[in-house]
Formats: C-alpha cells, structure tokens, sequence
C-alpha cells in the first residue's frame, strides 16, 4: 500500500505512526524526465521569481527532479533585461541560470523580441528615432540582441528569438515600434536571427508563438505559415517553430468529438515540417474553463486535454523539446488571468501537472502515457 504524501502528513499531523512497510509516495514512480528521456526528448519547465517558484526549495527541487532544461519566464524578456535605454540588468537571469546550471539543468532563453508593443519597454515604444529612424532603430535592435546574446553566449543552448509576430484576430503580421523604422514585419524578423546566428551561431533559434488546432486560430496558422515560408525563402536562419501549447478550452473541438478535429492542427505541422523546420512546446499548460468545478471531473478533463494534443503533437519526431509553463498550478500564470481560468466557481484554476502541494495530478499520468506511446526522437 501506498500514501500519498498528503495523507501521509496527515497522519503524521494527527500523531498517528506510518506503519511499518508503508511506503510514502514522496515522488511518482517513474518522472517526466525519465518517462520522456528514453525516448529522446528533453522536457522544461519556465522559471519565475516569487514565493511559489524560484523562492520555493521545494519547487527549484521538484523542476530538477523532473526537467531536463528551464527557461525563465520573464527574466530575459527585454523589459527586464533592458529596463531603461542602454542600462542592461542580468542580476535575476543570472541568479537563475547560475541555480540550473549547479543542477545540470539545460538552459534556454526567452525571448529576444516580443513584437507587440504592449509587451515592449515602454522607453521603447515612446522613443524619439531622430532625423534617421531606420539607423537609429537598427542601431537599438542590435545593440539589444548582441549584448544580451553575448553575455549568456553558449550557455544557453536555444533562443526564442521573435515572440508572437502574428495578430491572431486579423491574421496580418504585426506591426510595431520597430517593423515601421526597419522596412516592415519581414525585413525586421530576418534581422533578428541574423543578428542572433551572427552572435550565438550554436543556440538553435526559434521563432515562438501560440497558434492552436482549435477552429478559431485557422488565420493565425495559416499567416504563421506564410510568415515562415516568407523567411525560408529569404534564407533566414530560423531552426525551430516554437509552439507555445497553452491549450483548451477547446468548445469548438469538443463538440465535434474525438480527434478528428485535430485534422487542420496535422496539416499545420506536416506543412512547418515540410519545410525542414524543427518543432518545440514550449509553453505547455491546460486551461480548465469550462470545465466542471468539481476537482476530480476538472482534472481528469484537463488531462484528457492534455493527453489528445499530446499524442497527435508528439506523433511529430520534429518535437525535440516539451517546456511547461509552471509545473504546479500555484505556479502557472493561467492562476492570476481572470478571463483565461475559471473563475465562476470561484475555485483556484488546476491548470498543470503538480497541485498546490507538488503531489502529481491526472494530467502528469497523462504526460507519463503520452511519453510511453510516442514514437522515439531521431
Ligand atoms: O507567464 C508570463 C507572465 O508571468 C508575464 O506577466 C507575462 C508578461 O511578461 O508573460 C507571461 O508569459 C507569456 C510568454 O512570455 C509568451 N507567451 C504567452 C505567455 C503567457 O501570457
């Protein structure tokens, strides 16, 4: 018989001994790591400061016994890493990177440019580009990526390098900031992987964003293809498509049943990887809005979820890398987001593999099957 580590606190709280041969479940049997490791592919987990994440021993243990890799979730942005014009602040990155790399924990960076410009440095996006704005935001831009790409050099081994270049509603590429001083979408996102191949040729570059299977994202899927087919054809140095994965609810999937409607989401990656392209998750995380608010029916739900995208994703050898966003649902951003998690129960979302108390939940044994019935990586 086992406990779970739950009950056994609460036995032990209660003053009750463990009887003798009891095991307690301090982990599962067997870890994403290893589940996923013999099968060739490297799992992560994004790292955050704050009391839950990174503050949290237990948590940093946790992320070390079940990841291969981390990423920070918010450390390398530019905001952080360039708060003010020519002022760079590596001191949370570092603090991070410096822990992973004691672990033996791989390590990568995320993300170069993110190409709204509600997600830039206000400085930024407020600045004045003088009487030659085309050098002066050449000038920003590299100075940017070459100074952030040098001083994490070969220490991380993958970069995203543009993040969410497309407007999901319209399925025009963005505009931003700099796209209008650099000649346009295309022209500024080739800039940026070459700046970055030019600075880091070793790291695998990716260019990241959220495009789903769902009916809902058909434009968004089909601009990032034109966007990726546009940079192939101008040779950019582009590896990877970074498929952010933070899915459900998928109402429009669910109503039509099984797995069929997953049909559009294949045609999506036989294309990316008919063009040679290399395919990372690398934000993984399930929302249970609308699901039920009763805990066992929402978490067997998000593990459904969690296990349909899997296994149609993994069937992809092309998928090298699985990145979660937060490994327990305390962790996730998804926990915070009002319009995103469900909040009409007013309960806490339960969007990850680990609850509140880092025991695994339904979905972490649905990752553990996927791992087990996916086709080994080249
Ligand atoms: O999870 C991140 C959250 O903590 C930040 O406040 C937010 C803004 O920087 O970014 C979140 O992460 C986003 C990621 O960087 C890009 N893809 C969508 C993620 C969730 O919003």
């Amino acid at each position: 018989m086992t406990l779970n580590r739950r009950q056994a606190l609460a036995l032990l709280a209660a003053g009750i001994a463990l009887p003798p041969g009891l095991a307690v479940a301090a982990r599962p049997g067997v870890t994403l790591k290893e589940a996923a490791g013999r099968k060739g592919l490297r799992i992560g987990n994004a790292m955050a400061g704050g009391p839950n994440r990174f503050e949290n021993p237990a948590y940093r243990a946790l992320t070390a016994r079940e990841c291969h890799a981390i990423v920070c979730e918010n450390a390398t942005k530019w905001t952080t890493l360039q708060p003010r014009p020519g002022v760079f602040d590596f001191k949370a990155a570092d603090a991070i990177f410096a822990w992973a790399r004691k672990e033996g924990l791989k390590r990568r960076g995320h993300t170069l440019v993110w190409q709204e410009d509600r997600w830039a440095p206000s400085w930024l996006v407020n600045y004045d580009f003088g009487a030659q704005p085309g050098r002066e935001a050449e000038r920003i831009l590299s100075d940017h990526i070459t100074t952030v790409t040098r001083h994490f050099g070969d220490d991380l081994y993958s970069w995203d390098v543009m993040n969410e270049a497309v407007d999901p509603a319209t399925g025009e590429l963005r505009e931003s900031v700099l796209t209008r001083r650099l000649g346009g979408p295309v022209a500024q996102i080739d800039m940026c992987f070459r700046l970055a191949r030019a600075n880091v040729p070793r790291a695998q570059l990716v260019y990241n964003d959220f495009m789903g299977p769902e009916a809902g994202a058909t434009k968004h899927r089909a601009s990032v293809l034109r966007l990726l087919e546009a940079l192939k054809s101008k040779g950019t140095p582009i590896d990877a498509l970074g498929m952010q994965s933070h899915i459900g609810p998928w109402s429009d999937l669910e109503a039509k049943g099984g797995k069929a409607p997953f049909r559009e989401w294949r045609k999506f990656l036989d294309e990316v990887t008919g063009m040679g392209y290399k395919l990372v998750i690398s934000e993984f995380d399930v929302s249970d809005k609308a699901l039920p608010g009763d805990i066992a029916r929402r978490d067997a739900g998000v593990a459904a979820r969690a296990k349909d995208y899997l296994d149609v994703t993994l069937s992809y050898r092309q998928v090298t890398d699985l990145f979660m966003w937060g490994l327990s649902d305390n962790a996730n951003w998804l926990r915070s987001q009002k319009s995103m998690a469900m909040r009409e129960h007013g309960m806490p979302s339960r969007t990850t593999a680990f609850d509140d108390e880092l025991a695994p939940k339904p979905m972490y044994e649905a990752m553990i099957a996927a791992f087990r019935e996916m086709p080994p990586r080249g």
